[in-house]
């Protein structure tokens, strides 16, 4: 309406809540037999770290038992850790990628 001075109606009225999804975080588990190259190609390839940071990581899941690989909602999380787990078991390693709610 003229100058929205029914502001009833007006598209930029109201701020109405808009839900956040629940997030997940995707980890890696470590094991005695997955080559740590191969580690750090799964977090360069999935989770777009560089290759000091994937180095990082996977130092940390070798050392600590699983460590983070990224957070993210549920589906996507999901498919994370579809791709990893199939790409080891591709590669005969048996790499865990696994997914918990943040
Ligand atoms: N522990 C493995 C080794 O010594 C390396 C490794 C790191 C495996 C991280 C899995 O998620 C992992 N070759």
């Amino acid at each position: 309406t003229e100058h929205e001075h029914d502001r009833g109606l007006a598209v930029e009225e109201t701020r109405p809540e808009v839900a956040r999804p629940p997030l997940y975080q995707v980890l890696l588990l470590n094991d005695d037999y997955t080559p740590m190259e191969f580690v750090v190609v799964v977090l360069e390839s999935f989770f777009g770290m560089n290759r000091e940071r994937a180095t990082q990581v996977m130092l940390h899941v070798h050392t600590r038992g699983r460590g983070i690989c990224g957070v993210f909602t549920r589906e996507v999380a999901e498919t994370k850790v579809t791709q990893v787990n199939e790409f080891s078991r591709t590669h005969q390693h048996p790499l865990l990628c696994t997914m918990e709610k943040a």
